[in-house]
């Protein structure tokens, strides 16, 4: 049966596909850009999984098919866990990742000490069917912010979150590597057994 990811951010597509594919799900995943009559749902939830819970929700009703979404961000500690749900549009335009990190970077300037540079990325994976059952759970990745950008691979802010316990930013990590110690991996392995469950 087809399961419906529920974004339009390529990033996460390509780590999702990976992710649940490495589980073992056995369905047919197809992006939200499947489905263009489908209008993006406003993000008015104030926490990861309410953000997660609308996206999945909208899809799962608009196409009768079950739905997961992702909602995810970086909470930087010394700024009070933003940007956060705000994350994809922190320097004003949606999804300009180099602008956000930029400003993220400018915004910790003169913080020197890596003990008031640490932060995490987190993770809401939801499911939702069109009978408006609902799941949703949640992964961290926990590091520390460098000065510099570093790395090629992955998105949004990963250049500049030195992964706790290893030496290497996100970024510079294997997409495989990242996945299997990332927010979104361990938020969607987690997904899995609730989506066997339901959907068989
Ligand atoms: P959809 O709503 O269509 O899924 P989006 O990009 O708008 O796409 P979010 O609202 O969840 O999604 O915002 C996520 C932002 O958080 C994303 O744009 C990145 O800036 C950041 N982010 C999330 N996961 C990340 C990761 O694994 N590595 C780096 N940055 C990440
Ligand atoms: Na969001």
């Amino acid at each position: 049966t087809r399961l419906i990811l529920a974004t339009r951010n390529n990033g996460k597509i390509v780590e999702l596909r990976a992710i649940l594919a490495d589980a073992g799900l056995p369905h047919e995943l197809v992006g939200a850009d499947a489905y263009p009559e489908v209008p993006d749902v406003r993000e008015t939830g104030v926490t990861f999984a309410e953000n997660a819970l609308l996206k999945a929700h909208a899809l799962a009703k608009a196409t009768g098919l079950p739905a997961v979404a992702d909602d995810s961000g970086l909470c930087v500690d010394v700024l009070g866990g933003a940007p956060g749900i705000f994350s994809a549009r922190w320097a004003g335009k949606h999804g300009d990742d180099r602008a956000n990190l930029e400003l993220l970077l400018a915004q910790l300037g003169d913080i020197d000490d890596d003990r008031h540079r640490t932060a995490h990325f987190a993770c809401a994976a939801a499911l939702a069917l069109p009978d408006g059952t609902e799941r949703v759970v949640e992964g961290q990745l926990r590091g520390v912010l460098r000065h510099e950008p570093a790395g090629a691979g992955g998105f949004g802010y990963d250049p500049i979150l030195q992964v706790e316990g290893d030496g290497r930013t996100a970024a510079e990590l294997t997409a495989d590597e990242k996945n299997a110690i990332s927010h979104r991996g361990k938020a969607f392995r987690a997904l899995v057994p609730v989506v066997r469950e339901l959907l068989g």
